[in-house]
């Protein structure tokens, strides 16, 4: 083998990477299956870039005119990602269950897949028109021995999460990975149309001045949230406050806080009870990526997100997540 100083010959793709280290958890006794699935994935994912990359173009900002299960409005690339999404994971018939934000059920194909998928297609969609980062956040989960695909199969820990990830839609489409073996970023190549490990084993740093909340809810925070947020601001001891970054798309101020450090949190307050994100397809996934990197996720009780077990798909909870020297200070004030 010759090694041209030109160009790298020896590029690792995600498939690649998965087959290489494949996790026996994702995979028991690896049958292809889970690169199968993640084929699927990245279509979906390559689908839904190529989409909002051109939206602008072809008219696809704005509303679409429905709802949905809980009122929200929805974009037209809501919908289309959504159907993008259902529709890749049918074709891959390897997902018997998948969860999706914008439905208000679960589906079940039919056929023999082994794994349950849970999902937002695109999370930030309030963002999409000024053009900001936006992103899928998934989750998958091996249904359990006898499970013919019903709720259970998503009604349980986040722990159990046999991989999860996001793909952000920004400059690149950046897809971060995890199957429970460390966390890996793969950066979309758009004339290969394949992603490329460019951020092998991501570790977030233990610490880092940089908070992310939207403060405007501050006047309905519980007084532990306020003077922890109020302790940045005005630390005690004289040192320099910290920074606020809140881009108001989970997964770019979540992709930000791995790569710099800080801590990104939606807490419950007064107005939301159990807060805004869902715990299903937007707080098991990320918290498991954020472990993954050598960092924290909790609730407002300071209980680990990826213990918790949700009654119902749509559940909510307040989130506090990032480096973990910034979530055991934050922890302080909330237990
Ligand atoms: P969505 O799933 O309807 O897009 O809502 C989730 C988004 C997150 O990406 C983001 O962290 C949060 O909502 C921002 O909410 P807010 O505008 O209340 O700050
Ligand atoms: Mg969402």
């Amino acid at each position: 083998m010759t090694n041209n100083p030109d160009v790298e010959t020896d590029i690792i793709t995600v498939t690649r990477h998965i087959l290489e280290t494949q996790s026996t958890a994702a995979d028991k006794q690896p049958t292809g299956d889970f690169t199968q699935l993640l084929n699927s994935l990245q279509f979906a994912f390559k689908f839904i870039a190529h989409n909002i990359r051109r939206a602008t173009l072809v008219n696809l900002i704005g509303l679409s005119g429905t709802a949905n299960k809980t009122g929200d409005e929805q974009k037209k690339l809501d919908v289309i990602g959504d159907d993008i999404f259902i529709n890749a994971m049918k074709a891959s018939g390897k997902v018997k269950v998948l969860v999706s934000e914008e439905q208000e059920d679960l589906i079940v194909f039919s056929g023999d897949g082994k794994y349950a998928v849970v999902c937002d297609p695109i999370d930030g969609s309030s963002n999409l028109d000024a053009g900001v980062s936006v992103g899928t956040i998934f989750g998958v989960y091996r249904l359990g021995e006898s499970s013919n695909g019903s709720i259970k199969d998503v009604l349980r820990p986040g722990k159990e999460l046999v991989a999860a990830g996001y793909t952000m839609y920004g400059a690149s489409a950046n897809l971060v990975l995890t199957t429970g073996q460390g966390l890996d970023g793969f950066t979309l190549d758009n004339a290969l149309g394949e992603f490329i490990l460019t951020h092998p084993n991501i570790r977030i740093p233990n610490s880092r001045a940089i908070y992310s909340v939207n403060e405007g809810n501050s006047q309905y925070w519980a007084e532990g949230t306020r003077k922890y947020f109020e302790s940045l601001k005005f630390p005690e001891d004289g040192s320099k406050p910290y920074s606020a970054r809140y881009i108001g798309s989970m997964v770019a101020d979540v992709h930000r806080t791995l790569l710099y450090g800080g801590i990104f949190a939606y807490p419950a307050d007064k107005k939301s009870k159990k807060g805004k994100l869902r715990l299903l397809y937007e707080g098991f996934p990320m918290a498991f990526v954020v472990e993954q990197a050598g960092g924290r996720a909790i609730n407002d009780e300071g209980k680990r997100i990826l213990d918790l077990v949700p009654e119902e798909i749509h559940e909510r909870s307040g989130i506090w997540l990032g480096s973990k020297g910034e979530i055991d200070k934050a922890e302080k004030f909330l237990v």
